[in-house]
């Protein structure tokens, strides 16, 4: 029997990418130099769309394939896909959530320290010979027992806050309502009056058309020249421009960013900046999760076509 034709969007870890080959027809959309080409070569029989987070699927790809049944998205975000066109034909969407939520927390916590403790340009003080030729390094901001504000109180924003609490912080967050599950942090409704708050700002958002910019030049002033801002979100959450004027001004002490608009690449004006951490959208980034997380993109497609329950379905 003929294997299902998949179109893959991005490119996958090799033990990912074994057992996608073995089971179905992959057609490496990514590597094509000519999409179109690409599409009218391929496109009749293509049943699947696997593919990554930061890539999603438009309408003009959906639209391509006319036998499209399910998109298989390697990353708990969906917000590139488009859904209203995956909706209008009944095609399936599924993610990879849970298995990625404690990485992500992760690192937005070891920004937050690395940043705050000047830790990358400590390190360069060190190698550079600058302790040897200049002295003591200078002193930086203390993290434990400040104020933090968590924007979005889902599933990472919350595993962010139970992080902050063991370094005693004073712990805040905002979200469409108060939730039950975080009894001992308060809830503040407006993102402006929970950036007042906070010396910390996480953004933990699920990125949509409603967050656009939802961290823009009012929640930035707000945050003010002591403040941090930490995204392991999108970066369609935070408006660039604004963000880039309150660094390069001083309005607001610093940012820690693991996302950015048209990544991979970056507005030169990050590279001038040194009150900026910069991440290659890596906050997923482990073995550990990337093997779960490539696990559930296959289980997924391979549940759809024997025509079982999906096990993460988005829509
Ligand atoms: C991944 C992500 O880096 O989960 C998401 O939404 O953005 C990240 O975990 C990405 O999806 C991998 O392509």
């Amino acid at each position: 029997m003929s294997k299902v034709e998949v179109l893959q969007a991005g490119p996958y870890p090799e033990w990912d990418q074994i057992n996608l080959d073995a089971a179905f027809q992959m057609h490496h959309y990514y590597k094509a130099a000519d999409k179109a080409a690409f599409l009218s070569a391929h496109c009749a029989d293509i049943r699947a769309i696997a593919t990554r987070g930061e890539l999603g699927a438009d309408r003009a790809l959906i639209e391509a394939l006319p036998k499209l049944e399910i998109i298989s998205v390697y990353g708990v975000g969906y917000d590139a896909v488009d859904l209203q066109a995956a909706h209008e034909r009944n095609i399936q969407v599924t993610n990879t959530p849970d298995v990625l939520t404690s990485d992500v927390a992760d690192l937005g916590v070891a920004m937050m320290l690395a940043q705050s403790r000047g830790m990358i340009g400590a390190e360069s003080w060190v190698r550079d010979g600058s302790w040897q030729s200049k002295g003591l390094y200078p002193l930086k901001n203390r993290v434990h027992g400040r104020r933090a504000g968590v924007l979005g109180l889902g599933r990472i924003g919350f595993e962010v806050a139970k992080r902050l609490a063991g370094f005693d912080m004073d712990i805040a967050y905002s979200d469409i309502g108060a939730k039950d599950y975080a009894p001992d942090w308060r809830f503040i409704a407006d993102p402006v009056a929970l950036a007042e708050h906070a010396d910390f700002l996480f953004v933990t958002l699920a990125a949509s058309a409603d967050t656009r910019h939802i961290v823009g030049r009012e929640v930035l002033r707000a945050l003010g020249c002591d403040g941090m801002v930490i995204n392991i979100s999108r970066a369609s959450n935070i408006d660039e421009n604004a963000l880039l004027d309150a660094l390069e001004n001083n309005h607001i002490g610093s940012a820690a960013l693991d996302v950015f608009e048209g990544e991979p690449a970056l507005n030169p004006r990050f590279l001038k900046l040194d009150n900026v951490m910069l991440q290659p959208h890596h906050a997923s980034g482990t073995f550990e999760t990337r093997k779960a997380m490539g696990k559930l993109v296959f289980d997924n497609l391979v549940a759809h076509f024997a025509g079982q329950k999906l096990l993460t379905p988005v829509l």
